[in-house]
């Protein structure tokens, strides 16, 4: 992990104090970007320790499409609480359902993204693969004296990349995307790791990722948002037969919260230690052509499901996370 150890260096030597939404500073820099390559071992921190099992929660919740804070929690990942009941701004939205939501966030996204099509009423063979696909019109509606069908159908963008990277690995258009500009105003928090791509190597049956983060918060986000993504190439890559090789992480705004200064200076004097390894349990089965194709465990792996091997790390240091 001393690439994570650079790039918290980089920030201290070359980042600009910045203010924003939570009335912390930051100390930031515009564009940074990571390489694992996961043969080598798991990305775990190891300058501090990393809560694992709240990592595995929360992707749990995410591949379950979950809204609340609650379901996270369920899981084993608290790190939702203040985002869902103590920003004023998301206590104050009309689109709010109640204590602990967090409105249709990350997994809500990734599993049920909302399309629609609107289509003219005499377009009868698009209206025909649209049902095909899987939409169901929802009303009729009249626009500027044409008759028009309004059609919806939840997208399991998620899904269809297991499906691709079995079917099609050639193909360069495997990714799911978080930002949805149409419910921005409706989340607790706009997605902050939003694109992911897949790109599968065939030949070698290795699976490779890139994964866009528009602003990660070094000290906290980062250690998390890293271990999930490696977590989520092994599932990934188990489900379609394929071994995790190659993570790249791209951030936006890359910084550091002033009242995390000390935790990640402290972890500067540290030295970095071997990685461990991710397991993933036997009972998810992996994929072979003569096998059988099971990418409903997506939603029904459990956080136990995943296990570190031989983590070591440095004692653990935390700070408060600005809401
Ligand atoms: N808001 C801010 N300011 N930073 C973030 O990184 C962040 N997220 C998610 C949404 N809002 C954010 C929440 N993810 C921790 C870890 C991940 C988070 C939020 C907080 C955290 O406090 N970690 C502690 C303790 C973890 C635990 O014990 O469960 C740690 O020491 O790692 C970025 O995705």
């Amino acid at each position: 992990m001393q690439q994570y150890l650079d790039l918290i260096q980089t920030v201290i030597d070359t980042g600009s104090w910045q203010d924003n939404r939570t009335g912390i500073r930051t100390l930031s820099v515009p564009g940074a970007m990571m390489r694992f390559d996961l043969t080598k071992g798991f990305p775990a921190v190891t300058t501090k320790k990393l809560a694992f099992k709240s990592v595995v929660g929360e992707l749990c919740a995410f591949l379950r499409a979950s809204r609340s804070a609650a379901d996270f929690r369920a899981l084993g990942c608290k790190v939702w609480d203040q985002n869902a009941n103590e920003n004023q701004q998301w206590l104050d939205n009309p689109y709010r359902q109640g204590t602990d939501d967090l409105g249709p966030v990350y997994g809500v996204q990734w599993r049920q993204w909302p399309g629609y099509k609107l289509l003219d009423a005499d377009q009868e063979a698009q209206i025909a693969d649209a049902l095909k696909k899987g939409y169901a019109i929802v009303s009729q509606v009249e626009e500027e004296g044409v008759q028009k069908v309004l059609l919806y159908k939840a997208i399991d963008q998620l899904r269809e990349c297991l499906d691709t990277i079995v079917h099609n690995p050639g193909s360069r258009r495997i990714l799911f995307h978080g930002w949805n500009p149409a419910v921005l105003d409706a989340v607790a928090l706009p997605a902050c790791h939003l694109l992911y791509q897949f790109i599968p190597n065939p030949s070698t049956k290795e699976l490779s990722m890139c994964l866009y983060v528009r602003s990660n918060d070094l000290g906290l986000g980062t250690p998390f948002n890293l271990a999930e993504g490696a977590a989520l190439m092994h599932l990934v890559g188990r489900l379609t037969g394929y071994t995790p090789r190659w993570f790249s992480y791209f951030i936006g705004d890359a910084h550091i919260y002033e009242n995390h200064m000390d935790m990640v200076r402290e972890q500067l004097k540290r030295e970095p230690l071997p990685l461990p390894q991710l397991i993933i349990s036997d009972r998810v089965p992996a994929y072979t052509p003569t096998g059988k194709y099971e990418p409903e465990w997506l939603e029904k792996i459990e956080p136990s499901d995943f296990m570190l091997e031989g983590y070591q790390h440095h004692a653990p240091i935390t700070a408060p996370m600005a809401v």
